[in-house]
């Protein structure tokens, strides 16, 4: 089942149906441990609906925070590695890489996020700035994981290759998240052969691609949520982006006008312009 945020309702996808949800909050509906069973159980009670047009849908957050995971990957380690090198930083990422405590960074409060076909931006003091697109997980205030999502990490690999002390400011800026474009409910993990693919299009063209797979996710989400909910509470519950398995070449930075798409099959895609 797919859950869909709008400006007036929400709405379930359950195979080729749609349904419009009742007034249920959504920062109520999805803190509950139980959003499969309630979903599923409500159907019958929920008016068959058309599916919600791509610009009337809102990215998944109400008052939740947004984490991050980073080097999860062994492609981010690398690159990391590469960018932090003549800022002696370099050797940081291979150690968390390895470490038993991952790295973990608050990415944006809400205001900050974007959802589809919105723009995410670029920093107007970066010169080197990429998407990175992840898997992410909802949540719950107890510290359950009920869904997934997209989400675009954008970074400005300039500043964080400077200091890796400035990673706040690489990281945490307006329109600098984009999740969406639904929920995949599903308390289930992810298959291992999950693909997330990543396509930037500059003037309607190609300009870069690439895919990795969940297998090459060297952390358990399970683990990545044990550690973020350590002494550290979440009300509304709260969304974490899981890092990055794909970095453009070096050579590539983005531009006003591209459009970044991340796709994860079971989920969907979410597309965004820069601007
Ligand atoms: O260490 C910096 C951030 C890493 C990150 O965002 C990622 O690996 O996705
Ligand atoms: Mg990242």
């Amino acid at each position: 089942m797919k859950l869909y945020r709008t400006a007036v309702s929400y709405f379930v996808e359950d195979g080729t149906r749609f349904y419009r949800g009742d007034d249920t909050a959504w920062d109520v509906l999805i803190a509950r441990d139980d959003l499969t069973e309630f979903l599923q159980s409500s159907l019958s009670r929920f008016s068959p609906a058309a599916p919600p047009s791509p610009n009337e849908i809102r990215a998944p957050i109400g008052s939740q925070e947004v984490w991050a995971a980073g080097v999860t990957y062994y492609r981010s380690r690398d690159a990391r590695m590469e960018e932090a090198k003549s800022a002696g930083g370099g050797d940081f990422y291979d150690r968390v890489y390895a470490a038993a405590r991952p790295e973990l960074f608050m990415k944006a409060t809400p205001h900050r996020v974007v959802g589809p076909n919105q723009k995410v931006a670029i920093r107007s003091d970066a010169k080197w700035s990429v998407p990175e697109p992840e898997l992410t997980l909802l949540i719950t205030p107890s510290g359950k994981i009920t869904g997934y999502t997209i989400g675009n990490d954008m970074s400005s690999r300039d500043i964080e290759g400077e200091n890796p002390l400035y990673l706040p400011q690489a990281k945490v800026y307006d329109r600098s998240c984009a999740l969406g474009p639904c929920i995949l409910v599903s308390a289930a993990a992810l298959s291992r052969e999950t693909e997330i693919r990543l396509e930037i299009l500059r003037s309607g063209k190609m300009e870069f691609s690439g895919t990795t797979t969940l297998d090459a996710l060297k952390r358990e989400p399970a683990s990545l949520v044990d550690y973020l909910y350590r002494n550290n509470s979440f009300p509304s519950g709260c969304f974490l982006l899981t890092g990055t398995g794909i970095v453009p070449p070096d050579a590539f930075t983005l531009q006003a006008g591209d459009e970044i798409r991340i796709t994860i099959p079971p989920i969907g895609t979410l597309i965004n312009q820069v601007g």
